[in-house]
């Protein structure tokens, strides 16, 4: 995360470097709809990046799964920007539905770590993250990097097209630079109670993961860490559509996870919070430091320090990334080298 943000972003000086981003400038001012497309963690990348683009840039953002877009028959125009986010940049399904776009005139924006890859090579223009190549097959600081690239991306496009003060420009470029020191402090501060809470629920057989807002998609992306690299079910849900089904499971077995840092919902996630507890479900959430509240109401918390309710993902996602490694270690699984998972998935 620190080569993503390194050189690209200047905080004292309010100023991004994105020369991917110029080189399509045009393009992304006039766009009618930016068109995600990416699997698996880049694609919950890519969802948070719908929610916060949206939000700044007032674009309209589709979020599609590749494994899946290849096979529709889409309206695409020369007016649609696609961003493809691939940390391999090898991913078979991206690089099909990209060559579909492409033949349509979309203009494509590859996001990916690995230089010249495939993915790279066929996009008009894009970003490298340089988080290097992950230790493990699981993804975890590409993720963090493909979406500290995508909301400089956000903040630039945002302030091109003054759909954002100057005070909240500042104010979230302020909170994105702090992130690399705030990581570490998570790491450091929180690893004892984490590797508790991992010792505590490693038998479980089911967990749901709760979030609402921009919180959703990093409930998805605590879900899918969970089951590459623990093996045990999970489902990151809509914290309100929990009530649309998943709530027939939870009983006193059910972990369920909310990522619960202080936003424009936090009372909903509150009243979420009680109704799991109401039906004895066991509950672990990722809060706000000093937030009391919710302290008082889960089993067990993991806690990140407050900023502005955009930013507050890129830290969140971090505690559930270490609870699924401390929760397979505990199982004594290769948390490096998931069973029947490839690093790039080329076919
Ligand atoms: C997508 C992905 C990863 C996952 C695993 C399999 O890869 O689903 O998110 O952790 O490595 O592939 P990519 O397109 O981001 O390289």
């Amino acid at each position: 995360i620190f080569d993503s943000l390194r050189g690209r972003l200047d905080a004292e000086q309010k100023h991004i470097t994105l020369s991917g981003v110029d080189k399509i400038k045009d393009k992304l001012m006039e766009a009618n709809r930016i068109i995600i497309v990416a699997c698996g963690t880049s694609w919950h990348a890519g969802l948070l990046a719908e929610y916060v683009i949206e939000e700044l840039c007032r674009i309209n953002v589709e979020v599609e799964y590749a494994s899946e877009f290849r096979y529709r028959n889409p309206i695409i125009t020369d007016k649609d920007v696609i961003i493809a986010i691939s940390q391999s940049g090898e991913t078979a399904d991206t690089l099909v539905a990209l060559e579909n776009a492409k033949k349509q005139g979309a203009t494509i924006f590859g996001l990916v770590n690995v230089v010249g890859s495939s993915i790279a090579r066929l996009s008009d223009a894009g970003a490298y993250t340089h988080a290097g190549p992950e230790i493990g097959v699981a993804s975890t600081k590409a993720f963090t990097a493909q979406l500290a690239v995508l909301y400089l991306i956000a903040l630039k496009v945002a302030r091109d097209k003054q759909t954002i003060d100057q005070t909240l420009f500042n104010k979230l470029l302020a909170d994105l630079a702090k992130v690399p020191q705030l990581v570490h402090d998570i790491l450091q501060e929180q690893d004892a109670a984490i590797k508790e809470i991992a010792n505590k629920y490693a038998e479980a057989r089911d967990f749901l993961y709760l979030g609402r807002g921009f919180n959703f998609p990093i409930a998805l992306e605590g879900a899918l860490k969970l089951k590459e690299i623990s093996y045990i079910h999970a489902e990151g849900y809509p914290a309100a559509e929990m009530k649309h089904g998943p709530i027939a499971l939870v009983d006193e077995n059910l972990p369920v996870v909310f990522v619960a840092t202080k936003d424009s919902y936090h009372e909903k996630i509150v009243s979420n919070i009680q109704e799991i507890k109401a039906r004895k479900g066991q509950v672990i959430a990722v809060i706000s430091q000093g937030d009391n509240v919710v302290a008082g109401l889960a089993d067990d918390v993991m806690v990140v320090p407050q900023v502005h309710e955009v930013i507050a993902p890129l830290l969140s996602v971090i505690p559930l990334q270490l609870l699924s490694y401390y929760i397979g270690v505990n199982r004594g699984l290769d948390v490096d080298k998931p069973r029947n998972l490839a690093k790039s998935v080329t076919v």
